[in-house]
């Protein structure tokens, strides 16, 4: 309820706000660090409404050059309550930093966001690399935030997208093959 129908509507109002010139960086960013803050009260519970049971494990960053976190931060917090065991790499995640990760933590599934057009092409560069280092074929690779798209994710070689923080979940169980 606090998070679909109370802090999603009031950021998105806060967008619009700044697309439309009527507030500036400062406030849009006072209204983000007010909305990290009030996920990490709603951490716990969060936490705990899902089952303890672990699914599988999630590496999980922001691509570089990319500084927005909330969404992550939320498709984080959602997996690790549906008992996915997460590891938040964090933001402005380099490739090298991302295929290291992959390579000696063995995750299940590799999740990336991107919040700036700019940015989005981190994930093909990513994914390319994983390639040409023999990783490809041993993680699944998700992307996902505002700007990524279906046909984004296709084209760049991902195994999947979604639009929001509850269906990356429901994704990476899918991919998982917990249904
Ligand atoms: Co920025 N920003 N921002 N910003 N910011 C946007 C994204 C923008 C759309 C605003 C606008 O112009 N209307 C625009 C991008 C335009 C574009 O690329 N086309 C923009 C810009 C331009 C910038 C700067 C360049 C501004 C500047 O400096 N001139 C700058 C870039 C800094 C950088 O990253 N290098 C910048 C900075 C900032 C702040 C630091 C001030 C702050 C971020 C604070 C933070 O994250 N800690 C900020 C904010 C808050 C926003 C808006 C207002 C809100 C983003 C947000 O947190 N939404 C945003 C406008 C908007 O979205 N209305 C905007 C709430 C969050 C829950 O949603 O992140 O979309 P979201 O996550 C969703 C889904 O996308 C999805 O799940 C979540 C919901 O369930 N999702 C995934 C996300 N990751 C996923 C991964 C998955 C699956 C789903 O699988 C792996």
């Amino acid at each position: 309820e606090v998070v679909s129908r109370g802090l999603i509507p009031a950021i998105t109002i806060v967008g619009d706000k700044f697309q439309n010139g009527q507030i500036y960086i400062p406030e849009m960013m006072m209204a983000g660090r007010m909305l990290s803050m009030i996920l990490d009260h709603f951490k716990q519970d969060l936490a705990e409404k899902g089952e303890m049971k672990k699914l599988g494990t999630v590496i999980i960053g922001t691509v570089r050059g990319d500084l927005h976190d909330i969404g992550k931060n939320l498709v984080a917090m959602i997996l690790k309550g549906q008992g996915f065991q997460v590891e938040d790499l964090g933001v402005s995640v380099s490739t090298d930093n991302f295929v290291q990760a992959v390579r000696n933590k063995k995750p299940d599934i590799l999740a990336m966001s991107a919040l700036l057009t700019t940015t989005m092409t981190e994930m093909k560069n990513t994914i390319d690399v994983l390639k040409s280092e023999g990783l490809r074929d041993k993680v699944k690779v998700i992307v996902g935030g505002a700007p990524v798209t279906p046909a984004f994710a296709e084209q760049i070689g991902a195994d999947g997208n979604s639009y929001d923080a509850p269906g990356a979940a429901k994704l990476c169980r899918e991919i998982l093959q917990y249904g």
